[in-house]
């Protein structure tokens, strides 16, 4: 079973790639970079948003969609997608049994090829979660899945990074659930290439679309801005195209009942919409570069933190961390030292 396999589109192989990525080993690490040259080809969608809006039931229409483009004619897509999904879903994992039997889009899902479905608990630090979903949506790339959706529980900063990884980032929402100030919150209105306001059978949907509506309008016109962290970095326009509001993207609001499917296809036009727009605005090429910044950068950190730990034996640790319990150093002083490696 090798990454030749996983390449030749054997499932087992790409299972097991999945969890040798997933704990870090280094299998895992050696097929992630032999695996490297053949990513960047999947379209990458980003599925986010507090417990229980219903990511899950939309995905699985979403996928169906996509396997099926004829019922639901997603524009451009003729010929059926096949389509790779990773969910970090600790509280209601794709393959739990109770979800399996509650939907019956997703058996329809189950037993198609063109489907790989992975879910992964949230354990271990959340750093390690983004790190470890990172290498999992670049496995599903490389095996050729034309579409990846990652589905993540939008509740912090880890999921932003998370969702970050996706070209197209869907942020949904549900009436009556009173997120909508908590998504200003935790950043996740800024992340939302697209916004869902999911459950629109429920009374106050409406007022959700419309909240969210104003809040858009608050927000900045023209987002001509990719947010990485803290730094903000403008975007110079490829040659020929001028930034004016017009050009911008604007974050469009689509009302889903994900249970029955209504408005998934109108999602999956605004998806299409958004993947065009990013072409040819020139945006594509500078989210690329950010996500791989983003990942190299989090190597590197734990790379010389590791580096570092290497460099210095427990006994000095300790023995700075009890000056620094009797007041003796500071905590920058403790840093300076044991960076670089004076003697105590
Ligand atoms: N009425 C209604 N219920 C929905 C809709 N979409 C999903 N649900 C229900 O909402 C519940 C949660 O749906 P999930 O798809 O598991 O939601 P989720 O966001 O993936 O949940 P977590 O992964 O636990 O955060 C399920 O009982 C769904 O059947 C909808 O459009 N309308
Ligand atoms: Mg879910």
């Amino acid at each position: 079973m090798s990454v030749q396999d996983l390449l030749a589109g054997n499932r087992l192989a790409l299972a097991r790639t999945l969890s040798e990525i997933e704990n870090e080993s280094p299998e895992g690490k050696r097929a992630l970079n032999e695996l490297f040259p053949h990513t960047g080809q999947a379209r990458l969608i980003g599925v986010t948003g507090a417990p229980g809006t219903g990511k899950s039931t939309l995905v699985n229409h979403l996928a169906y969609l996509y396997r099926h483009p004829l019922q639901g004619h997603p524009p451009g897509d003729v010929e059926p997608q096949s389509v790779g999904i990773v969910a970090v879903d600790p509280s209601s994992p794709f393959s739990g049994g109770a979800v399996l039997g509650d939907r019956v889009r997703m058996r329809d899902l189950a037993g198609d090829a063109g489907v790989f479905v992975r879910s992964m608990a949230s354990r271990g630090s959340l750093g390690g979660l983004a790190r470890a979903t990172w290498g999992l949506v670049q496995a599903l790339d490389a095996a050729g899945y034309d579409i990846v959706i990652v589905e993540t529980v939008g509740a912090g900063q880890a999921e932003v990074d998370i969702a970050r990884l996706a070209h197209t980032t869907v942020v949904i929402e549900a009436p009556g659930l009173g997120d909508d100030i908590q998504a200003i919150k935790a950043g996740i209105l800024e992340i939302a290439d697209i916004l869902v306001v999911n459950k629109a059978d429920r009374p106050g949907a409406e007022n959700t679309a419309r909240a969210l509506r104003g809040m858009l309008e608050l927000a900045a016109p023209g987002k001509r801005f990719l947010q990485n962290h803290a730094q903000v970095m403008p975007l110079p326009l490829p040659p020929g195209i001028l930034a004016t509001e017009d050009n911008a993207w604007e974050a469009p609001i689509v009302q889903t009942i994900a249970t029955t499917g209504t408005g998934i296809p109108l999602l999956a036009e605004e998806i299409t919409r958004h993947q065009a727009y990013l072409q040819t605005s020139g945006d594509l090429i500078h989210k690329e570069k950010i996500r791989l910044k983003t990942e190299m950068d989090d190597l590197l950190e734990r790379a010389l933190v590791s580096r570092w730990r290497e460099s210095i034996t427990i006994e000095t640790y300790q023995t700075m961390l009890d000056k620094l319990v009797e007041r003796k150093i500071s905590p920058q002083q403790a840093v300076q030292i044991l960076i670089d490696g004076e003697n105590l």
